[in-house]
Order: structure tokens, then sequence, then C-alpha cells
């Protein structure tokens, strides 16, 4: 049975191609799998679950939740755009929530699971804007105003963090090595899966005498061209899949 791993499609309104791919993937190859990690940034933000009339939000979880009733299992694990994705909406679409990071087994090797923002640990100014917007009695604060303001105020961090960025060194911006190797002590080595970085590739690490891997994968496009990617574990190897 496969197993199939997705981050950052960064999905919205004004993106109707990228809708358009997961949900043929949604219809296909999805179904190959036995389970379906998507590892955040699903949605390019998420107010809350009571953002349920958004047609996008609504039409996406009765495609999820097919998925699940045919047989494949859905977790969903929160990235720093949609980390108020809550049970609600889970419910709906079929999704199971994870925590960060997880571990799983692929064949006989433990592999851990994350979204990768955590790990960027250069990034002083955003880990700290990450620890308050994380603290539940935030959020709590957060998710009590009216959807209308919460979204306006979530247009106003993404110029913010906009701006941030163009000034930050794109090193900054990526993980940070003993951040990586930290995390595979602590949870298990020898392989990681993460997203965040919207740079794919495979990078090795040696942590304490174990040869570790450490698979980015890749976020979803419109721009040249538009394109999805899924990482597939099948036959006892990780491949990745284009999607269109
Ligand atoms: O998202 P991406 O990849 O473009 O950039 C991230 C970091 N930025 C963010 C912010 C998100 O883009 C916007 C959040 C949307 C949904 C959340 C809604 C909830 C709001 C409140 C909930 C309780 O994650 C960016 C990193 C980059 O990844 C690379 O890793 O650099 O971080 C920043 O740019 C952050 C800035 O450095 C500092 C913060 C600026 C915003 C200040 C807003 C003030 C409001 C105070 C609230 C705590
Ligand atoms: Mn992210």
């Amino acid at each position: 049975m496969q197993v199939h791993f997705i981050s950052d499609l960064h999905l919205s309104a004004d993106r109707p191609a990228l809708t358009g791919v997961l949900e043929r993937y949604l219809a296909g190859p999805a179904r190959r799998a036995g389970q379906l990690y998507i590892l955040g940034d699903l949605f390019e933000h998420w107010a809350g679950d009571d953002d349920f009339e958004d047609p996008l939000n609504s039409a996406l979880a009765t495609r999820l939740a097919e998925v699940a009733g045919a047989g494949t299992e859905l977790f969903f694990m929160a990235g720093n755009r949609d980390f108020l994705l809550g049970q609600a909406f889970a419910s709906r679409a079929g999704l199971k929530l994870l925590s960060e990071p997880t571990l799983i087994k692929l064949g006989e090797a433990p592999t851990l699971l994350c979204h990768g923002d955590a790990l960027c640990t250069d990034d002083v100014a955003y880990q700290a804007f990450r620890s308050q917007v994380r603290h539940p009695a935030y959020q709590a604060q957060f998710l009590a105003q009216p959807l209308a303001a919460r979204k306006q105020f979530i247009a106003g961090v993404r110029m913010k963090s906009e701006q941030a960025k163009s000034g930050k060194a794109a090193s900054i911006m990526d993980v940070n090595d003993q951040a990586v190797a930290a995390l595979l002590r602590e949870h298990g080595y020898p392989r990681l899966i993460h997203g965040h970085t919207h740079r794919p590739n495979l990078h090795y690490h040696r942590v304490d005498a174990h040869d570790c891997e450490r698979w980015v994968l890749s976020d979803w496009r419109d721009n040249p061209t538009v394109r999805g990617e899924v990482l597939v574990w099948d036959d006892g190897e990780l491949t990745r899949q284009p999607l269109e």
C-alpha cells in the first residue's frame, strides 16, 4: 500500500487552478494510498473553522471526506498558515489531526514528520511571532473576534510578514542543521519529511553516527505553470510524482 505526503498547496480562491490540481489528485492517485499525510499550509490562510460558508472550504471538505470514505486515511498537520484549523473542520473533511512532530514508520525505518517552520531557528523574529500565535490563550482571544475582523487582521499580518521577509537573507529562512539534528536525536533517526521552505530537495545529515535523510516537500505553484507534487512511498522507495 502506498503512503503519500503533500504540503504547501496554499489554496485560495485567487488560485483556482491549484484547487483543480488537488481535486484531480483526490479523485485519482490519492485513492491508491493507504495514508495521505498533509503536512501543513494546505490553505493560504485559515481564519477559523467557522469560515465554512466559504465555497472553497466547504467544497474541499466534501472532496476530502469522499477520499476518506473510499478508504484512504487522511492526516493533517498544521502549517504556519493554517494552524487554526481545528477539530470541527477536520471532522467534516475526514481528517485526523496530528501533533508536531509525528513519528511514523515507512517500511522498517522510523520517519519523522513536521511542517518545517519550527526548524528555521535562525529566523529569530519569526520564532518570536510563532511562539506568540501558537499560544492557546492568544488563539482563544483571536477566535473570539468576528470572522471579518480576523480576516482583516490576517491580511495585515501577511503584509508585515512579506515586508519582513524582503529584508531577510535567504539562508535564515531555511532550516538550521543543528535544529534538524536535535529533532532527529530527540524523536528518532533516520528520516525526516517536511515542507515549509519551498525548496524541494533531499538532504543527507550525519547525526550521532546515524546516516539520516531529510526530504523537503515541494510547494504547489500556478506560475509559470500549474504544478503540484506528491511524495510517494511505494515498494520500499520514496519518489516525487508531479501532479497537474
Ligand atoms: O508564510 P510565509 O512562508 O510567507 O512566511 C513565513 C513567516 N510568516 C508567517 C506569517 C504568515 O505568513 C501569516 C499568518 C497567516 C495565518 C495566521 C493567522 C493567525 C493570526 C493570529 C492567530 C492567533 O508565518 C515568516 C518567515 C518565513 O515563513 C520563512 O520561514 O520568515 O515570518 C515573518 O516574516 C515574521 C516576521 O519576521 C515577524 C512578524 C511580523 C508580523 C507582525 C504582526 C503583528 C501582530 C502580532 C500578533 C502576534
Ligand atoms: Mn509554511
